[in-house]
């Protein structure tokens, strides 16, 4: 008590609540008044940060803690009562009738829609010391994960803007959550390259803060074990991206300037553009609240899977279970197989993307009741048996697929798939933990992701007609991927299949060992045969007809050794290089008609 003198009222009065939800022992060591004074107040600065970026600060904080932890002791399964059941979606097919009448639906609606990038994981599971958003999407061009994030929203945006023919009125927000493992490096990221062509002021930077670690089942908060003014903290998950943005005030912004949707994604996914104009059609159709984008998924694949739970007393919802949760609930609830592929090789249960698209009147009106706050859990790792201490301090955790589970019955909660090859390929995994991922399981790794771009924009072409050859099969980082063309353009080029397909016509035909890299937007194939490597770079007041016959020695995906310390982590990683042997590069930067004539 005596301590106390050191500190302002307003201190006082937290350290009395600290107090007050049995945290004295934090208090236990302190020397007498007068000496470490200045320790003492930034051990109070740090109480305060933590109990205000948590809702309900920290008495709510430790009162959660207690109950979960009680919870975990006992071994209550959260899903006590409930039997899970494959829930029905809207299922779209790239490219036919139903998916070309969504995404028309979605563009027209971005122009409504706010995107926001979780980004404050470092990414520990791939073993890359950068941020994952610098990390390149694919090393043909280069273009790293939030260069194409941005382009993408742009491009869109433009596009929504072109078919409300003029009626356009704002710049769509972009919104990163940070952590304070990624902060600066995103900001500066953004600061070194222009905001990759957005407005400085499109852009808006959440930091999320870490919680305050627990360290025994009576929730005492976990002190640093070298600092006894310093209270151990931990990430709190992806899921705090919903009280920041509750408690930033832009809900309330974006509401008032007339916004309808908010688009949720995660930050290395280079294919998830390509189904979300589609998806956004869906959610506008169908009026959900919640729109969770899903792929189809292999069972035990490292997604969760969206479920219908249905309790004994009535309660149903549509969910993710992580996927350490569906198989032991599976087969707790007479599914004797557990987590199994079906009669179509994948999971009856779609795979969590974590790809939401929320609706924003109804999100206000939720977080206005909870302030934001997800419904959390805890995983502590216990010494043994008894249950009684921990191996190490453990926190809350909360997740931003949760978000419905505090929904009434009445919200419209819905889920779309698409094609496998689609939308999703993360970068997640190390090239060890990738190939031990079981045959035929995506490897979520940066190998898998970077050829997952090339076979997803060969599959477009050739489903907008041009001719493919098929890929060859190869072993990189002691992953086996299929290797199609290396096609990639920018979103100014096509951020739709209808884009696409107004700029392809005739016959056109690409190679395996092709590469062909379109950047520009007045860029239209036609009539072109391709053995070899093409690169396009035109301005926007360009026309350009890429037509004849290309054929030279192109760049090749060489593998190389992992182990290599000479080469840069993100190349070691793949496992590839793309060596830039030969090339037709055409750039047309003046407006005017241009035909490409390989011959000239
Ligand atoms: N992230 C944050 O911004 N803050 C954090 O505190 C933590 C993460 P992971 P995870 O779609 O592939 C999720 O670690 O959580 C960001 C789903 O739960 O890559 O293991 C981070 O920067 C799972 O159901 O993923 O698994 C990144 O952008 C499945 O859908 C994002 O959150 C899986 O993602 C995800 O973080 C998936």
């Amino acid at each position: 008590q005596k301590n106390l003198s050191v500190f302002s009222p307003d201190q006082v009065e937290l350290a009395k609540k600290l107090l007050e939800i049995g945290q004295g022992h934090l208090f236990e060591d302190w020397p007498d008044p007068g000496v470490e004074d200045d320790e003492k107040i930034s051990f109070i600065d740090q109480v305060a940060l933590l109990n205000l970026s948590y809702p309900g600060g920290l008495t709510s904080y430790i009162k959660t803690a207690r109950g979960l932890l009680a919870d975990s002791k006992a071994g209550k399964n959260p899903f006590d009562g409930f039997k899970p059941s494959v829930p029905s979606g809207e299922i779209l097919t790239f490219g036919d009738d139903n998916f070309m009448k969504y995404e028309e639906t979605g563009v027209k609606q971005v122009q409504n829609a706010a995107f926001v990038l979780v980004a404050g994981g470092l990414g520990e599971r791939l073993g890359y010391n950068g941020i994952k958003v610098a990390l390149p999407m694919e090393t043909t061009t280069g273009t790293c994960f939030l260069q194409h994030y941005i382009e993408s929203i742009l491009c869109l945006s433009e596009a929504s803007c072109k078919q409300a023919q003029g009626e356009c009125r704002r710049d769509v927000p972009f919104v990163i959550m940070t952590s304070d493992d990624t902060h600066a490096r995103t900001l500066q990221l953004l600061e070194s390259n222009s905001y990759f062509g957005m407005k400085s002021t499109q852009v808006k930077l959440l930091k999320q803060e870490k919680v305050a670690c627990l360290a025994d089942n009576d929730a005492r908060l976990a002190l640093d074990p070298k600092n006894k003014y310093r209270i151990q903290t931990k990430p709190h998950g992806h899921g705090d991206v919903h009280s920041l943005l509750y408690s930033s005030g832009l809900l309330k912004e974006w509401k008032d300037a007339g916004l309808r949707w908010v688009l949720f994604f995660q930050d290395t996914n280079g294919l998830l553009f390509k189904a979300i104009p589609a998806a956004l059609g869906v959610s506008a159709t169908k009026e959900y609240h919640v729109n969770s984008l899903s792929v189809p998924r292999k069972a035990k694949e490292a997604i969760g899977g969206i479920t219908r739970l249905t309790h004994a007393d009535g309660r149903e919802m549509v969910i993710n279970v992580e996927y350490n949760q569906l198989d032991p609930l599976l087969r707790a609830t007479g599914h004797s197989d557990g987590d199994v592929n079906c009669e179509t090789g994948y999971s009856p249960y779609p795979g969590n993307i974590n790809q939401l698209i929320l609706e924003l009147g109804p999100y206000i009106d939720e977080l206005s009741k909870t302030g934001g706050a997800i419904k959390e859990f805890v995983n502590p790792k216990y010494k043994d048996s008894t249950k009684t201490e921990f191996k190490s301090s453990t926190r809350l955790e909360c997740m931003m697929q949760d978000y419905p589970k505090t929904l009434p019955p009445s919200a419209r909660v819905g889920f779309t798939v698409t094609d496998p090859w689609l939308a999703y390929a993360p970068v997640k995994n190390n090239p060890e933990d990738a190939a031990k991922v079981p045959k035929g399981n995506p490897y979520h790794s940066a190998t898998s992701g970077e050829t997952a771009v090339y076979r997803s924009n060969s599959m477009i072409l050739r489903k907008a007609g041009v001719k493919i050859d098929d890929p060859v099969s190869e072993v990189f980082n002691g992953q086996e991927v299929e290797v199609w063309p290396r096609v990639v353009w920018n979103p100014k080029w096509a951020v739709t299949f209808a884009d696409v397909k107004s700029k392809v016509s005739g016959s056109n035909f690409v190679s395996q060992k092709s590469t062909l890299v379109i950047k520009g937007s007045n860029v239209t194939i036609q009539d072109l045969s391709l053995d070899g490597t093409l690169v396009i770079n035109s301005v926007d007041d360009a026309e350009v007809i890429v037509q004849g016959s290309v054929q030279n020695n192109g760049w090749a995906i060489e593998s190389i050794d992992k182990d290599n310390t000479a080469l840069p982590e993100e190349v070691r990683i793949r496992g590839f290089k793309i060596n830039k042997r030969e090339q037709l590069e055409r750039s047309y930067n003046e407006p005017g008609k241009y035909s490409l004539n390989p011959r000239d």
